[in-house]
């Protein structure tokens, strides 16, 4: 088994105020995923933005992005579906249409930092079962306890394939803290069998980062979960944080994965 890691470079919420290294427009995602691609990512979680920078579900953006990422380089993509606070649920599901090798479910709504970030219970039945049909495998992002049995029940329901493959996130206001015993309660409570990845977004993103490696998870590395390099020293990028990630894995003797070895871990189909 070798370590997959995910570039995520541009979130829902921060600006180019808060880093001018942001990629908010196609071109500049597609640089920033060719760039992470050669540093060691083989999955790409991409957010859309609109011409004024706003997160946006436009189907036409998000086609013209994965092109430009394709002519670039062969990483899989995995859309968002989280989008933004503010765009509503019924344009985010639209998102898989476009048939990404993955793309992100959230199985729970929640308070995300003063926002609310809305996910009713029929409309993720809705579209775990489009996504199902599509083939689209569903990356299911959990903030706390109760998102992982919400998961299991859409398994039991025969809305989910196994193996699951989960992002335990840590450190969003509204979901769990980003601490090592938050991730170690997580880690235990995965179904037999699951893949996750450690999202520690913000100040602990480092540091989660190395001890989810070490406990024998994957990782995402990128702007979209931390704008810092390190305290005070914005990062220039997502690319160094990929790197960076890469470095990690491999003191930990631990391999990259490359998208060949990806797609075999997640089971996607070739
Ligand atoms: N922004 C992260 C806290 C999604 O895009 O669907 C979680 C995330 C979810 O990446
Ligand atoms: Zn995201």
């Amino acid at each position: 088994m070798s370590v997959i890691i995910t570039v995520a470079p541009t979130g829902p919420i921060a600006t180019k105020q808060d880093n001018p290294m942001l990629p908010t427009q196609p071109d500049e995602i597609a640089d920033q995923v060719a760039e992470a691609y050669a540093g060691g990512a083989s999955v790409a979680h991409l957010h859309l933005r609109d011409r004024d920078d706003r997160p946006t579900a436009d189907l036409d953006i998000a086609a013209r992005t994965v092109e430009l990422i394709r002519e670039r380089c062969p990483i899989l993509v995995q859309l968002s579906t989280g989008v933004g606070l503010t765009v509503p649920f019924e344009e985010r599901e639209r998102l898989v249409e476009l048939r990404p090798e993955m793309a992100t479910l959230n199985p729970c709504s929640m308070s995300f930092g003063e926002g609310e970030f809305r996910n009713p219970p029929a409309g993720v039945r809705r579209l775990a079962a489009r996504m199902r049909e599509l083939g689209v495998k569903p990356e299911l992002e959990i903030y706390d306890t109760g998102h992982l049995d919400a998961c299991l029940r859409l398994r039991d329901e025969g809305l989910l394939a196994e193996p699951l493959q989960f992002s335990i996130v840590l450190g969003v206001r509204g979901g769990m803290a980003a601490t090592a015993e938050n991730l170690m309660t997580m880690v235990r409570r995965l179904p037999a069998g699951a893949a996750w990845q450690v999202i520690a977004v913000g100040r602990a993103n480092l540091e989660l980062t190395a001890i989810g490696l070490a406990l024998g998870g994957n990782c995402r590395a990128g702007l979209e979960d931390t704008l810092y390099l390190r305290k005070g020293e914005l990062a220039p990028g997502s690319a160094p944080l990929v790197a960076r990630a890469a470095a990690l894995a491999r003191d930990l003797d631990l391999a990259v994965a490359d998208v060949h070895g990806a797609r075999r871990q997640l089971q996607l189909p070739h």
